[in-house]
């Protein structure tokens, strides 16, 4: 345990060395780099080269990943269906250290701390507890080193990664195709027992410009985490992907790295989600299809719970339970339990389940109705996939499909179900890095389609909140109509009465509203606010050898302070509260925030990523940021100067001692 410290922080140091070293280098490739913006990108040998097409409009897709997500922003992952507040005032306070802040009053930057114990800000007076706590301070464990930029081609790398694909290149390149993710299912799923007979599984994976290496940590995790006699194959489509070189290497490896289980197809022009899938599928030999996302990593026994539910009845929509995988740190965390649902903007949303749908441990492993998926992950026997008429092919590149097919399985007599022994990581991304190639809004197009095929009168509603919708054209929808009666669904009514009776409709009166709510969970996991933060220690970061401590320039409350250097004194404003979850969180209100090159108070997020610092709580430490990959620094070592974020280096102006408090 000694040794293996000793070497990991020597090779801690070496890198901090290393990266001195190209110091000068990298300021001056890099000022020569950026003026030339269509230089082509060097990367790794790993790694084919990112030339760089991204569509103009591409910036304007804020939407989220995974096909529809509209709760899936960087702000949160869970918090959109925030409709139920008003019937639970318990939700706008939280207990931090016991001291109780109401949340719209601190959120506003009031003052509106209520004092519960003895201690708080006057006189900071700790609890035996908590001084217990910071007494002899224990060494922590190495600062994670994957994402730290060390040399200009991290540099761009890394940059050109995000622009190109919304999450984190650099940190994507250097962790093993074979990682170890932590398995999120819960205990009694180990238990779980399947039929020794399942169907074989074709997986169809498609992709536009995929970054190379999380694609095939993609393929790999299957490979690694599937039972060979239930992987038919790997179907992969490459919707015209043009990233230079990016299919001749992937032909290249997956000639020598897989067997003929995995193909790798293409698209002969941009064909967009929907039509890629349907040309994969038609590939297919398996007995059921897999649809995944191209930067997923699945996760141990992903495949048997998921075959089950359609070995037991062939008209099953079985979808697994999404994990998080963050775009900044690649971190890999378990996701709750919840449903899907939609809003009448006709966007996906994620929402609680219905309350006493977990009442008894064993629920925990039991299928879970739900009225939508998010579409990304699913799996579908392929004849059935063929009945119910695929995928509407009308509809261009993405967006709506997903509502489509689960009104059409549930409306057409088929079921979905959310497998909570199924888990899959994806990469949630903050934006879609993506457009269509004419620009076209295919998510609204795709609705129009959604909403006049099946939704009756509902359609109504949409219409009203899309007024500008109203006149778009969305193509033929004949065949699909024909495919409706043909198949004799049920009405759209049928599917809200019977699947989705929670659905608040824009005429429920008060008391129906209420009772809708209250049929759902109450925000368990939802609203960030609500957790209880757990801290770990609390210290005032000085930078080594000066008497100047880390200072937040305005007042605590106010968000987005910058941070600047100031004599250190026992003031709230350089009181850092360290989380469980590596957040530094200034007098308990704001967290320290590295999203820009000058770090900044934020709301915390509780989303990891440029919130997330490393240090090894001892004196003269870097504070990195894994996100950011780069360390808090000190402009001059001077009263009044700002902290920066600058590459890790072994400058004496990114070194910082903990001072406890
Ligand atoms: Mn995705």
């Amino acid at each position: 345990m000694g040794m293996a410290m000793v070497t990991r922080y020597n090779s801690f140091l070496l890198g901090i060395v290393f990266a001195s070293i190209t110091w000068a280098v990298i300021l001056y490739l890099y000022s020569v780099i950026t003026q030339d913006s269509s230089t082509k990108l060097a990367t790794t040998s790993k790694a084919p080269f990112i030339n760089v097409h991204t569509p103009d409009n591409s910036e304007n897709f804020i939407d989220s990943d995974l096909q529809n997500q509209e709760a899936i922003t960087s702000d949160a992952f869970f918090l959109k269906s925030s409709s139920s507040k008003k019937y639970n005032p318990k939700l706008y306070n939280t207990v931090i250290n016991d001291v109780i802040i109401p949340l719209q009053s601190r959120a506003e930057g009031k003052s509106a701390h209520s004092l519960k114990n003895a201690y708080y800000w006057n006189g900071y007076k700790n609890s035996n507890d908590l001084i217990n706590k910071l007494q002899p301070k224990t060494l922590k464990p190495d600062i994670n080193e994957v994402g730290m930029i060390k040399t200009a081609e991290d540099q761009v790398l890394r940059s050109e990664g995000y622009k190109v694909h919304a999450f984190n290149v650099l940190v994507s390149h250097k962790l093993s195709y074979h990682r170890d993710i932590p398995d999120t299912r819960h205990h009694l799923c180990k238990k779980q027992k399947y039929p020794s007979q399942l169907p074989s599984a074709s997986v169809v994976i498609c992709f536009y410009n995929e970054d190379y290496d999380t694609l095939l940590r993609t393929i790999h995790s299957i490979v690694d985490r599937t039972p060979d006699s239930l992987l038919h194959e790997i179907i992969l489509v490459d919707d015209n992907s043009d990233i230079d070189g990016l299919r001749s290497s992937l032909e290249a490896y997956i000639a020598a790295n897989f067997t003929l289980k995995v193909t790798l197809h293409a698209t002969t022009r941009r064909e967009g989600l929907i039509r890629a899938r349907m040309f994969g599928a038609k590939k297919a030999t398996g007995l059921v299809l897999v649809f995944l996302d191209s930067h997923i990593e699945v996760n141990c026994d992903w495949l048997q719970p998921l075959l089950a539910r359609i070995a037991a009845s062939r008209s099953t929509v079985s979808v697994p339970i999404i994990d998080i995988i963050n775009s900044d740190t690649f971190d890999y965390s378990s996701s709750p339990l919840v449903r899907g649902g939609f809003n009448w903007g006709l966007h996906f949303k994620w929402e609680n389940l219905p309350v006493g749908t977990l009442a008894i441990e064993e629920d925990f492993v039991k299928p879970i109705r739900t009225p939508t998926m998010a579409g990304g992950l699913f799996a579908i026997d392929k004849s059935y996939f063929d009945e119910i008429g695929e995928y509407d092919s009308g509809m261009n590149i993405w967006g709506g499909e997903n509502l489509e097919l689960s009104f059409r399985v549930w409306m057409c007599g088929g079921k979905l179900e959310l497998i909570p022994c199924s888990r899959v990581g994806h990469v949630f991304r903050r934006r879609r890095p993506y457009g269509s190639p004419m620009g076209e809004d295919t998510m609204t197009r795709n609705s129009l389609r959604v909403a006049n095929v099946w939704m009756d009168e509902y359609k109504d509603y949409f219409l009203k909140l899309r007024p500008d919708a109203r006149n778009m054209p969305y193509g033929d929808i004949g065949e699909r109509k024909r495919l409706r009666e043909r198949l004799k669904c049920h009405s759209f009514k049928w599917y809200l009465d019977n699947v989705y009776p929670e659905l608040t409709l824009p005429t429920d009166n008060e008391q129906r509203l209420k009772k809708k709510w209250e049929a759902l969970e109450p925000q368990k996991y939802q609203p960030w606010h609500s957790r209880r933060r757990n801290y770990i220690s609390q210290f005032q970061l000085r930078l080594s050898n000066t008497s100047l401590c880390l200072t937040s320039e305005k007042d605590v409350k106010t968000k987005g302070s910058l941070l600047i250097l100031k004599s250190c004194m026992r003031m709230k404003n350089q009181i850092w509260f360290e989380t469980d979850r590596s957040e530094l969180i200034l007098a308990t209100l704001l967290c320290l925030d590295a999203s820009e090159k000058f770090p900044k108070l934020g709301k915390c997020h509780e989303m990891g990523g440029d919130q997330e610092w490393k240090h090894k709580g001892s004196n003269e430490t870097p504070v990195y940021n894994m996100a950011a990959g780069t360390c808090l620094t000190a402009q001059k070592a001077v009263s009044g100067e700002y902290a920066a974020m600058e590459l890790c280096s072994s400058s004496s102006l990114n070194k910082w001692d903990l001072i406890a408090t």
